[in-house]
C-alpha cells in the first residue's frame, strides 16, 4: 500500500514538473513584438474573453476603427476555466493573460499599447488632431489603464485599478458557478498566484461573506472614495466638451467607455453616476453607448456573466447593508 501511494505521489509530481515546464510564464513588455512570429490566418487576430475589461477596450477599438478580425475566445476562471494558463494560450502570450493582439503573425501586448498600435495603423484615427489635446489624451488614457506593474498603491492614481477593486463581489458571484477543481490549475500554474488565492478566498467566502474579509473592506472603501474623485475630475473636464478631449472621440473615451460598462456588470453604476449625481458624466456614457465601437462590448456578453450580475443585484436588494459596508458612502437603493 505504503508502496502504491509513493508511486502515485512520485506520479503526480512528474506530471506536474513536466506541465510545469511546458508552461511557462513570464511577463511580456506592451507593445509588437516582431521577433515573435505565431500561426495565423487573417492579418488581425484577437485572443479575447467577453468579460474582460481590457479585450473589452481592444474590441471597442477595433469595432470604432473598422478594422476586421479574428477572434479567440479564452476563458478566465470567472468565465468558466483557467484557459489563460492553458497550453496554447501561454504560446501566444507567456504571462497569461488578456487581451493579445496578434498583428500579421506578430503578438501586441498590454490593452493600452494594443488600442495606441491599432489607432497608429489605422492612420492617426482616434488620436487628436490637436497636438495640445495629446497629452490630455494620454493622461485620461492612463488613468483608465490597468498597468501590469501597478500594485494597489495606485488606487488614487488609476481608475482602471479602483475599477478591478470594485469588481470583486461580482467576481465572488461568478464563483458560484466554478467548481473548486477549476481553481487549482490556476494555483499551480498562474504566474500572478495571488489572483487564483483571491479567487479561491471568493470561492469560500461566497458574496456574503466579504464583508467579513476586513483588508478587502478596507481596500473596497478605498477604491470607492477613489472612483468618487476620479468622477468627479471627468464631471470637470467634461465641461470643456462632449468628449475628454473636447470634441474629438479619442482612445480615451474608449478607455473610460469600458470602465462604466464595468460599473454596470458589477452594480454599482448608481452608486456614482446618474441623472443627478455627476449629470455631466451620466450623459457622457448615454453618448458613449452611442457609439458604434459600442459593439465590442455589447455583441460579446456572456450568459455566465449575466447571471453573476443578477445573482449579485438580487443579494444587494436581499442585503442593504452589503453596499454600505464595501462603500463605506451612501449608496444608491
Ligand atoms: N495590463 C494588462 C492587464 C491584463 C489583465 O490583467 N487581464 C485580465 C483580464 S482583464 C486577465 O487576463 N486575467 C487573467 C488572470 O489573471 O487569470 C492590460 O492592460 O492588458
Amino acid at each position: 500500500m505504503t508502496w502504491l501511494l509513493s508511486a502515485l505521489a512520485l506520479g503526480a509530481l512528474a506530471w506536474f514538473l513536466w506541465e510545469k515546464r511546458q508552461r511557462r510564464t513570464y511577463a511580456m513588455p506592451g507593445g509588437i513584438h516582431r521577433d515573435i512570429c505565431l500561426p495565423y490566418e487573417q492579418e488581425y487576430e484577437l485572443y479575447h474573453n467577453g468579460l474582460s475589461l481590457c479585450s473589452k477596450k481592444v474590441r471597442v477599438c477595433l469595432k470604432e476603427l473598422g478594422i476586421p478580425f479574428a477572434e479567440h475566445h479564452i476563458d478566465l476562471i470567472e468565465t468558466g476555466s483557467y484557459e489563460v494558463v492553458s497550453r496554447h494560450y501561454l504560446k501566444v502570450n507567456p504571462a497569461g493573460i488578456l487581451p493579445c493582439l496578434v498583428h500579421n503573425g506578430h503578438p501586441v501586448y498590454e490593452s493600452h499599447d494594443i488600442i495606441t498600435y491599432c489607432a497608429e495603423q489605422a492612420g492617426g484615427s482616434l488620436i487628436p488632431r490637436d497636438p495640445e489635446q495629446l497629452p490630455v489624451m494620454e493622461r485620461w488614457k492612463d488613468v483608465a489603464s490597468i498597468k501590469e506593474e501597478e500594485s494597489l498603491d495606485g488606487l488614487e492614481r488609476s481608475a482602471g485599478l479602483c475599477t478591478a477593486v470594485l469588481t470583486v463581489p461580482l467576481f465572488a458571484s461568478a464563483m458560484v458557478e466554478i467548481p473548486y477543481h477549476k481553481l487549482v490549475e490556476g494555483l499551480l500554474f498562474h504566474r500572478l498566484k495571488a489572483r487564483p488565492l483571491m479567487f479561491f478566498l471568493f470561492k469560500l467566502r461566497g458574496i456574503g461573506g466579504l464583508p467579513r474579509l476586513a483588508p478587502l473592506v478596507k481596500q473596497s472603501r478605498r477604491a470607492h472614495r477613489a472612483m468618487s474623485a476620479h468622477l468627479d475630475a471627468l464631471e470637470a473636464q467634461l465641461e470643456g466638451g462632449e468628449w475628454i478631449c473636447g470634441d474629438e472621440y479619442t482612445l480615451a473615451d474608449i478607455s473610460w467607455m469600458v470602465i462604466f460598462e464595468r460599473m454596470v456588470e458589477a452594480d454599482w453604476l448608481a452608486t456614482f453616476t446618474g441623472p443627478e449625481l455627476r449629470p455631466g458624466v451620466w450623459a457622457y456614457w448615454q453618448r458613449l453607448q452611442q457609439r458604434p465601437g459600442f459593439a465590442g462590448i455589447s455583441e460579446y456578453r456572456l450568459p455566465i456573466v449575466t447571471r453573476a450580475t443578477a445573482r449579485l443585484v438580487e443579494f444587494k436588494r436581499e442585503h442593504r447593508d452589503f453596499a454600505r459596508q464595501l462603500a463605506a458612502v451612501e449608496v444608491a437603493a
